[in-house]
């Protein structure tokens, strides 16, 4: 019979999947919709207690999408329509909240497993299936189980691995430290306390404008300083509620045509063959819109071009500095020198965060007696959250150890010696450099339609070729290298973290480069693959 009868005569009981998900963010939930919708029997084993993925763990002060409504939501107007946003920019538990209302329209929790860990999976040659173990937490204790799939889907994001640098002498510090994706869900009580922030990336600049006024003292370490934009928050209303679903369609056919999936894309012209004026003029118009429209909407050349990058840096700093009244402290958090040109690390979103420094219990500094540290010392992105698991194929192999000396995947969603493999948002794809929802559509769509081809012509495995694999990779870093983001130490390129090797993590070619190149694939006979 098909697979789907297959299965369907094993029982759950015997835990017989088509399909094992991996994590229950954005990625994960379309995932299990979209593969259950196509009558695959899919299950979830998600971490967690509730959905959300790091929108479930990143419970610090003040965390918040950087990303507007109505865009980094799922495109289905079932799930739109009986949604409301409250703000421009959506807080962490209204997208917690939303994700419970996407499980009641989707019905996703009976085939979500909370509380479980996926810590291994093992390709078995024998059954063709992923035999994948399962730590489970409960009250009382925790189990294990082995679940077997024909196809196992990594939707573990890339942020799922934290990353807290070994500090000399951390060890001996005796008040309380978190890192920001591991706050514990109950909160912590700041109130008169001197608390520490190291690192200033988007969780950093976050938790500090959010904590300033119950703080007694707050004291930031800034290695390198971030050129936070504007936010430009407001009120989503009932009426501009209603206006974007009367426009949903458009808005999503929009958010579905553009580089990064936003509602808006580069700016057509060129930053060095306008005139000053109206270099100006778009800055200015970019900058007040709020939000990352003067990183992602500008000229393209600024992230291109050092002469062009500079201008927008200009720029960016008179903004900043107009805002924090000691100079000192201007040239510490927005410096004349740039130390990288700008927007070649992950531009922040911030609401008063320059003004926090203006107040006498808040210094950015080197060294200081502290009550609680807040570590926003960021992740090992993009891959670390898949080679955390011990997953091992073929030949026994882990992808931990193939991956050492550097990322090996073909279209950023599968890799040679792993048959039945999906990787979502992560590595060599468009990842950190498009929007969350639009991303796990994108794969999820050309996921979906390939296992249903595999079903349809009673095929078992899907691997790519060593040589597509190989081609793809040199694709990714060549285009890694074009611009100017290569030239600065990022997790983009995976040098926050100690020993990594440099490379493109991301596919840095836009999204519809990025769809061209998988549909070219799998229109021709999925090209760089063999089916058996
Ligand atoms: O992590 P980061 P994050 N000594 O890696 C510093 C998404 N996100 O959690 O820049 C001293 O950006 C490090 O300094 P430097 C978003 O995509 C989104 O903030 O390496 N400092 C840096 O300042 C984001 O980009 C949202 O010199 C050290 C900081 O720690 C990604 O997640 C909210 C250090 C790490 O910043 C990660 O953001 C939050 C050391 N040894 C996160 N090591 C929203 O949508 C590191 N640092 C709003």
């Amino acid at each position: 019979g098909s697979t789907t009868e297959e299965s369907f005569i094993m029982g759950l009981d015997t835990k017989q999947y088509d399909a094992i998900i991996i994590g229950g963010g954005f990625g994960g939930v379309y995932h299990l919709h979209h593969l259950r919708k196509l009558g695959f029997n899919v299950h979830m084993f998600e971490a967690g207690s509730q959905l959300g993925g790091v929108w479930y763990w990143n419970c610090y002060p003040g965390a918040r999408v950087d990303t507007e409504c109505p865009v980094y939501q799922f495109s289905d107007s079932e799930i739109f329509k009986d949604w409301k946003w409250t703000e421009r920019y959506p807080g962490r538990d209204e997208l917690r909240r939303y994700f419970d209302h996407v499980d009641k329209i989707w019905d996703l929790k009976k085939d979500i497993s909370f509380n479980s860990r996926v810590t291994a999976a093992h390709w078995n040659k024998e059954s063709s299936k992923w035999d994948v173990t399962v730590a489970q937490n409960q009250i009382g204790g925790s189990t294990e189980l082995v679940a077997h799939s024909k196809s196992i889907l990594c939707c573990t994001g890339f942020a799922s691995k934290p990353y807290t640098p070994p500090f000399a002498g951390m060890e001996k510090f005796e008040g309380l430290k978190y890192h920001t994706s591991e706050w514990p869900q109950e909160g912590v009580d700041l109130k008169g306390k001197r608390v520490g922030v190291i690192g200033t990336g988007a969780s950093g600049v976050q938790v500090v404008q959010t904590i300033m006024p119950e703080v007694k003292e707050l004291t930031v370490f800034q290695r390198t300083p971030n050129y936070a934009l504007p936010m430009g928050q407001y009120k989503i209303t009932d009426e501009r509620n209603q206006e974007f679903k009367k426009n949903y369609p458009e808005l999503v056919a929009k958010i579905r045509s553009t580089f990064a999936g936003f509602l808006y894309d580069f700016d057509s012209g060129e930053c060095l063959k306008a005139t000053e004026e109206e270099r100006k003029e778009l800055y200015e118009r970019l900058y007040t819109t709020g939000g990352l429209h003067f990183w992602l909407g500008t000229y393209q050349d600024v992230l291109k071009s050092k002469e062009a990058n500079d201008t927008a840096y200009k720029f960016w700093r008179e903004k900043t500095i107009a805002r924090i009244n000691d100079p000192a402290t201007a040239e510490i958090l927005a410096p004349k020198v740039a130390p990288h040109p700008y927007g070649t690390k992950r531009v922040s979103l911030e609401q008063n965060y320059f003004e926090v420094f203006n107040k006498d219990n808040a210094h950015v500094v080197d060294e200081h007696e502290l009550d609680v540290i807040v570590l926003a010392t960021g992740f090992d992105s993009i891959s670390g959250g898949i080679t955390l698991i011990d997953i091992r194929g073929e030949d026994g192999t882990s992808l931990k150890d193939k991956w050492a000396q550097g990322v090996w995947t073909y279209l950023g969603m599968t890799s040679v010696g792993f048959p039945n493999m999906f990787m979502v948002y992560g590595p060599q794809a468009p990842t950190a450099f498009a929007t969350g929802p639009c991303s796990a559509e994108t794969q999820g769509e050309w996921i979906g339609q390939c296992l249903s081809h595999m079903r349809d012509q009673k095929l078992t495995t899907i691997k790519p070729t060593a040589e597509a694999e190989a081609e793809w990779r040199t694709h990714v870093n060549d285009v890694g290298k074009q611009g100017l983001f290569s030239d600065t130490e990022s997790w983009y390129f995976g040098t926050n973290i100690p020993g990594k090797p440099k490379e493109a993590l991301n596919y840095m070619a836009g999204m519809q480069m990025y769809k061209q190149k998988v549909w070219e694939s799998a229109n021709n006979g999925y090209r760089g693959f063999v089916m058996a």
